[in-house]
């Protein structure tokens, strides 16, 4: 995987993989390139077996302030934006290969999320933040929807009361109350977020990968599914984590007493 990227930072720790949006002195606002880079390196690290859990996160004091709006106004008057929609569908090309990724995604969020930077935070499996977070679905505060999925997702993670009031008054949400509110998985102290987010990507980056990436398949197919066809899938699915080796391993670990050692096959 290439890592010479101009608006990332890419590093591979062990079989975690950390995605660092590098464009600090605007908030890491996406302009083109970014968004670009990004969505070569997610698509390239679903395709690349050593890669076993991806973390996203941001330089310097933000995760990430949204499009940014000094190249959306020069596209614009430049011609080189089109249609919003189709401009649009760039976003959701990243937002897709989060989702569809075999391995765990971690958004790792410090200081601000707004806009489209904070509806891909929400695009991933899981997230840490620090308590200096601040989650802005920022689009009303300019006269626009949530987008990059943020319509979907919101209500999915807060219910619809919740996510009405986030779109409409786009208030800030600080990290505990994401928290509270389950927006985010967990909420550390900022002195402890390196760390914490470190442990979580490798633990899960030692996990059973292939049973991570079932997992997904079967909790977000379950948001358009009846129960009768959540747990036919249930069944299709076991029967794959059943034949892998960490699971044949594991039990096996389990009888002897001891600690179960996964390797992602
Ligand atoms: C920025 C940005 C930024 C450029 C901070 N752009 N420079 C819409 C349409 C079409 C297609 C795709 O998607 C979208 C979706 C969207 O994402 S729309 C939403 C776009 N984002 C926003 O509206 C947020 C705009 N930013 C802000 O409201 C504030 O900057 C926040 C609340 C994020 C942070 O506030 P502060 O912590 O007070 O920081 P700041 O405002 O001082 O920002 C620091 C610098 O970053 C500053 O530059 P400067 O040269 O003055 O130091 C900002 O201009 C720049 N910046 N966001 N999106």
């Amino acid at each position: 995987m290439r890592t010479d990227f101009q608006h990332l930072l890419v590093k591979q720790d062990g079989g975690a993989l950390t995605i660092t949006m590098n464009r600090p002195e605007v908030l890491n606002a996406f302009n083109d390139l970014m968004l670009a880079e990004l969505t070569e390196v997610v698509e390239t690290a679903a395709q690349d077996e050593a890669v076993r859990c991806v973390v996203l996160t941001g330089a310097g004091r933000a995760f990430g302030s949204g499009q940014d709006l000094h190249s959306l106004v020069e596209g614009r008057s430049s011609g080189a934006v089109g249609s919003v929609s189709e401009h649009l569908q760039k976003y959701h090309r990243v937002v897709y290969a989060i989702r569809e990724m075999p391995k765990p995604v971690i958004a790792a969020v410090r200081g601000v999320a707004a806009g489209i930077s904070c509806n891909i935070a929400l695009a991933c499996d899981l997230r840490i933040v620090s308590d200096d977070a601040r989650f802005i679905e920022a689009f009303a505060r300019i006269g626009l929807v949530p987008d990059g999925g943020g319509g979907y997702f919101l209500p999915r993670l807060v219910g619809v009361g919740k996510a009405l009031e986030l779109s409409m008054l786009a208030d800030e949400v600080s990290g505990p109350e994401a928290e509270r509110i389950g927006l985010v998985n967990t909420c550390v102290p900022l002195e402890e977020f390196e760390e914490a987010t470190r442990a979580l990507a490798n633990r899960l980056a030692n996990g059973p990968t292939r049973a991570y990436a079932l997992i997904k398949k079967l909790i977000y197919t379950s948001a358009e599914s009846d129960l009768q066809t959540s747990m036919r899938l249930e069944g299709e699915l076991q029967d794959m984590a059943f034949e892998t080796e960490d699971h044949q391993n594991a039990v096996v670990a389990f009888l002897q007493k001891r600690k179960p050692e996964y390797k992602g096959r």
